[in-house]
């Protein structure tokens, strides 16, 4: 079975020596409830440089969704739409504007893993059920987490189809150039006000895994935006969450103005890793999307923060790609704006050079990036 290229963790000892109950092999997908599917699979198409993989809908013998499933290195992403009035997806949509509702976690053994969660507290979604096709057999089960957010297990051992039981092959002709996007680094749930050690113990307890890093209202309260954040990490660090909740600030926390916009809590953010930022990032841009920009003064002592890189600067800063180390060695990240018309969702592409922290020294521009969007919006 093949694994992540992902870096594996130091986590604290007890971790290592304590039996890990919920294995987990990967992000399997990551699903999102869309207005509007088949063209959302096109921008994520054209713009972001996903393949076509699979597609269930009507042609498929499905009555009430469609789903387009795409795919760039080990990151697959779901993109599903109702095909009429009422129901689940209607109201999340309704809810939310489109986003994430399922991250789905790649096992073994999905009905051990829902076994392990919910004797320990988690909500079921579903329980474990088999979906079968000519091409073998997947188990899947689910539970749920922040918000209307879920997760769901899939166990694909005995499975050789192109994704999932009930999906056909998708093959257009419209195959736009990949640009270089790997797997998911991490991903961050905004929660409400006071909610983040609540939903942390929850990923500790339920789903075994290990806090990382902890940044407090200190660290990253800007004049405006103030936040606290946790990472929580699982036992072979594959699979990385940070949990971000609102503080009190001068004026509106960037994290309240998601809760306000999504109606509640909600993934804010996947990290996608590359090999190549200066690539990939010109290639995104040059395809329409947007990134937050910082002074370019941010430049100007940069390397003196955080000391040789490998990378020319001069592309780096016309980019706008923010540096940051730790003690394990640096890495390079930029953010873009929201991806969607409420100031919701936003992508983060990531390309780590050893460093496996989140790239605090970048919050201060970071956060003042995000001011100044947020003040154009007058959401402040
Ligand atoms: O995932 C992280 O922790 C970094 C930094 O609202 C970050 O990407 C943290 C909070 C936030 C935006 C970015
Ligand atoms: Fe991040």
């Amino acid at each position: 079975m093949s694994t992540l290229d992902n870096t594996s963790l130091k986590l604290p000892k007890e971790n290592l020596e304590a039996e890990d109950f919920l294995p987990l092999l990967g992000t399997d997908y990551v699903e999102l409830y869309v207005g509007n599917a088949k063209q959302a699979a096109h921008y994520y198409m054209s713009a972001w440089g996903f393949q076509p993989l699979a597609y269930a809908g009507l042609e498929t013998g499905l009555k009430d969704r469609v789903s387009y499933v795409i795919q760039q290195g080990k990151i697959r992403l779901i993109l599903t739409s109702p095909l009429n009035s009422g129901g689940d997806i209607n109201k999340h949509i309704d809810a939310h504007g489109d986003g994430v509702k399922a991250i789905a976690l790649w096992v073994d053994d999905a009905t051990k893993s829902y076994k392990e969660t919910t004797s320990r507290g988690a909500q079921s979604y579903f329980e474990p059920r088999k979906e079968k096709d000519a091409n073998g057999e997947v188990v899947f089960s689910g539970i749920h987490t922040y918000g209307e957010t879920v997760h769901v297990f899939v166990e694909r051992s005995n499975y050789k189809g192109v994704f999932l039981p009930g999906y056909k092959a998708w093959n257009p002709h419209y195959k736009p150039t990949d640009v270089g996007l790997k797997f998911i680094d991490h991903i961050v749930g905004n929660v409400g006000w006071n909610e983040m050690n609540k939903w942390c113990e929850f990923y500790a307890k339920v789903m075994g895994f290990a806090q990382l890093v902890s940044f407090d209202d200190k660290d990253i309260s800007t004049e405006y935006t103030a936040l606290m954040s946790k990472v929580m990490s699982n036992g072979n660090g594959r699979i990385k969450f940070p949990i971000n909740e609102p503080a009190e600030g001068r004026k509106k926390s960037q994290i309240e103005e998601y809760i306000d916009f999504y109606n509640g809590s909600g993934v804010q953010h996947m990290a996608l890793a590359t090999d190549n930022i200066i690539e990939t990032v010109t290639a995104l841009r040059d395809r329409g999307i947007e990134f937050l920009t910082v002074p370019s003064s941010y430049y100007e002592d940069v390397l003196d923060r955080v000391g040789e890189i490998d990378e020319d600067l001069a592309p780096l800063k016309e980019l706008g790609i923010l540096i940051d180390k730790d003690e394990e060695g640096y890495l390079l990240q930029i953010f873009t704006k929201p991806i969607l018309d409420r100031p919701t969702m936003f992508i983060e592409i990531i390309q780590r050079k050893g460093a496996k922290s989140f790239g605090k020294g970048n919050f201060k521009a970071l956060f003042e990036a995000i001011e100044r969007e947020q003040e154009s919006r007058g959401t402040l």
